[in-house]
């Protein structure tokens, strides 16, 4: 894989390093028991991440069916189960940070890590929750840290209708989507024809949480 991804001007750190998140992360109540915890910035140095991620670490290029044809899913996917090793121990101690700042609510750990490669501003994902398992019937909490190009992550209340809330998200930023977020509120990532270089989300779930 050979994305260009050109180094950030403003992320100087050398190294890749986590901030703290007692105190620094900003929770936005929504309706309906849904929150948002946003922390811009959480991860510092996160160039040497983002170059990792970009490399050859088994993206896979999906197809679903669209009505009567099969169409390209618009951006790559990759996903750590349980006892994989993630690519950078910098995402493997944001794991274990994100367990110890959120075990006190969660009751459980955050276990699996799926990730998404958006290529440019064509690459997308749909409106919608992620109610695959147990957070269909369930609150829960789904972690995103986000590397590379900056991209809005936008969410309204299931099914329409209400404001849609926009959080920007940049390089090295942390938003927690939390309470009953996956069942009552939706969320995307729009495609845009500003001229955007690659992006990487990478989501921390609960086991059973798709
Ligand atoms: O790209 C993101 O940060 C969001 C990804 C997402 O919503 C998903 O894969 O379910």
């Amino acid at each position: 894989m050979s994305l260009a991804h050109q180094p950030s001007m403003f992320d100087v750190a050398e190294e890749a390093a986590l901030t703290p998140l007692p105190g620094r992360v900003r929770r936005h109540l929504l309706s309906r028991g849904a929150w948002v915890d946003h922390l811009p910035g959480w991860v510092t140095g996160s160039d040497e991440v983002l170059e990792v991620l970009l490399g050859d670490i088994g993206w896979r290029a999906d197809r679903r069916q669209m009505y009567d044809r099969e169409v390209a899913v618009p951006r790559l996917l990759r996903w750590y189960g349980r006892d994989e090793v993630l690519p950078h121990p910098l995402l493997t101690a944001a794991r274990a940070a994100l367990d110890a700042h959120y075990a006190p609510e969660l009751g459980e750990p955050f276990v699996t890590a799926g990730m998404c490669l958006y290529r440019d501003g064509r690459d997308s994902v749909a409106w919608h929750g992620d109610r695959l398992g147990r957070s269909r019937t369930e609150d829960t909490m789904v972690a995103i840290v986000s590397f590379g190009s900056p991209r809005p992550l936008l969410l309204r209340p299931a099914g329409g209708g209400g404001e849609t809330l926009r959080f920007p998200l940049g390089h090295g930023d942390l938003v927690v989507m939390g309470g009953s977020c996956q069942r009552t509120w939706e969320h995307c990532i729009p495609k845009t024809t500003r001229p955007v270089g690659p992006r990487v989300s990478v989501q921390f779930r609960p086991a059973g949480v798709a």
